[in-house]
């Protein structure tokens, strides 16, 4: 039905199979709602699909290259985003109206896609069945408080996991990467000694294969005997894993073939290329591979780890042929609940993982892409068009933009750094990464102790001890006890 709303005045013609206010604005329900919006030149608010997918305001219209190669895609965004680029969103979206405030279209249900153009904002569920009740919230005011709405209502149907202080975390790849062994942890451990960490976690590197999660020769002692050591410190031991992800030498890869995610041609999928090969996913829909994965779960539980960080998640979450035939999101999220299951009461941060099913089964969400001990590569970002490229730059600009999940789950906008050895950036960028992790809530880092000078780790201390008092001034302004904090210059990179 088409319908002539009028929102504090603004008259919007809406076409949805059903409209129904309510007090924070209106509830829709259609496979496909459309409306006309008055505004011309905006912003249109650009959710990407996961962990590290690009979520900004960006100038409507502006043109913006596909980020390459395209090896890389499934590591950047979703297709269907991608073939859109970039004004399709994922799950979320909305414009902003010349008297600064916005216009919000958000699905209530997964597999939800948000698209705009200079006269038409969309919200659309392409695989919903016919006749399935598939719900959006739609509302417009003051930006900060029409997220929180929408924030609620997607709370009240995907469930809430935030708590008031996330476990502060030392977290091995942006210090050592994959580089890591047994001996080079210890110490690490030791030195941290002192400095009130709630979690010790291991990285990328310590795995045979993505697929045999064994300890590798780096780890002679194996894997729980680490989390011994961990514990025996004083902290929780904490574990990365990618476990719906998969390489072509694995065993799982080799033996078990219809377990992977397959495209339309029947061929395995490429979930992106990294680690030097293409890589895949797991179809969580398979029963064999619900259960691998509850043991593999389980066994990293067994193992002595309390915080899991499991990563590359997306891979399981592709749009692709399954061993049941349901919507993707849909089907990942099946998968995390076998690994909610398997985890118990451990902490389970979700990386490189769609936003919306991960909402109340994981407890902490990445919320952007990787930070580096360096600002931006302009190699990637600006020859490449990625704007997922690693980077702090990058990452910051998709974080900020994320803060609305808050109140659904802990939000990890990824480390800060201490360091000014091996740390390329300057002493007011590396502030700004200390300040976003204040402002999200979640405190971590990757500096190794023996790189920092006193003064440094003084400052990783008071970091780690703070309790500061955090207002939210605006968009991109944030006062940090009486100090302001300003991200404004984010915008700047759409005046190319
Ligand atoms: C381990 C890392 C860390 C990190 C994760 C994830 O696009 N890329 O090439 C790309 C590579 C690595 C990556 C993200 C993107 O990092 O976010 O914290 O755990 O894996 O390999």
């Amino acid at each position: 039905m088409l319908t002539l709303l009028n929102l504090e005045n603004l008259p919007i013609p809406l076409q949805a199979e059903r409209i129904t206010p309510i007090q924070s604005g209106y509830l829709l329900q259609g496979k496909t709602v459309a409306l006309l919006h008055p505004f011309e030149q905006v912003r249109f608010y650009r959710h990407g699909w996961h962990s590290w997918s690009l979520t900004s305001w960006i100038p409507l219209p502006f043109d913006l290259q596909k980020p390459q190669p395209e090896i890389r895609w499934p590591m950047i965004d979703h297709p269907k985003l991608l073939a859109d680029y970039p004004f399709t969103g994922s799950g979320v979206g909305a414009l902003q109206a010349p008297d600064g405030k916005i216009l919000l279209l958000g699905a209530l249900g997964l597999d939800g896609f948000i698209s705009a153009d200079e006269i038409t904002l969309r919200g659309v569920y392409p695989y919903a069945s016919p006749g399935l009740q598939v719900e959006w919230f739609l509302a417009y005011g003051e930006e900060q408080l029409v997220f929180a709405a929408y924030a609620d209502q997607l709370g009240q149907r995907l469930g809430v996991r935030c708590r008031e202080h996330p476990p502060r975390v030392w977290c091995s790849w942006y210090g050592l990467y994959g580089d890591i062994y047994q001996d080079v942890l210890l110490d690490a451990l030791a030195g941290l000694s002192g400095l009130p960490f709630d979690v010790f976690q291991i990285d990328d590197g310590w795995q045979i294969s993505l697929g045999d999660w064994q300890a590798n020769a780096k780890f002679p002692n194996g894997m729980a005997w680490m989390a011994e050591k961990i514990q025996q410190a004083g902290l929780t031991p904490g574990l990365w894993l990618a476990p719906l992800a998969v390489a072509p030498a694995s065993s799982i890869y080799q033996q078990h073939p219809d377990w992977l995610l397959h495209g339309i041609d029947g061929r395995p999928l490429s979930a992106g290329h990294n680690w030097g090969d293409f890589f895949y996913g797991l179809d969580t829909t398979h029963p064999e591979v619900q259960s691998w994965l509850y043991d593999l779960i389980e066994t990293a539980r067994s193992w002595g780890y309390k915080y899991l960080k499991l990563d590359f998640l997306y891979a399981g979450a592709m749009p692709g042929v399954r061993y049941e035939n349901i919507p993707a999101e849909q089907a990942y999220r099946i998968g995390l609940e076998v690994i909610r299951q398997a985890a118990g009461d451990a902490y389970f941060l979700a990386c490189g993982s769609p936003i919306f099913p991960a909402i109340g089964l994981a407890d902490a969400l990445r919320v952007g892409s990787d930070v580096a001990p360096y600002w931006d590569n302009p190699e990637r970002t600006i020859n490449l068009h990625d704007l997922t490229g690693v980077g702090s730059l990058n990452a910051i600009r998709t974080a900020l933009h994320r803060l609305w999940l808050r109140p659904l789950i802990d939000v990890d906008p990824d480390v800060a750094f201490f360091r000014t050895r091996f740390n390329l950036m300057f002493p007011e960028q590396s502030r700004l990464l200390q300040d976003l992790a204040q402002i999200a809530g979640f405190l971590a880092t990757s500096d190794l102790p023996a790189w920092l000078d006193p003064h440094e780790r003084q400052s990783l201390l008071d970091f780690l001890q703070a309790s500061p008092k955090i207002v939210r001034l605006d968009r991109y302004r944030f006062q940090i006890n009486q100090r302001l904090v300003d991200f404004s210059f984010i915008e700047d990179v759409w005046r190319v």
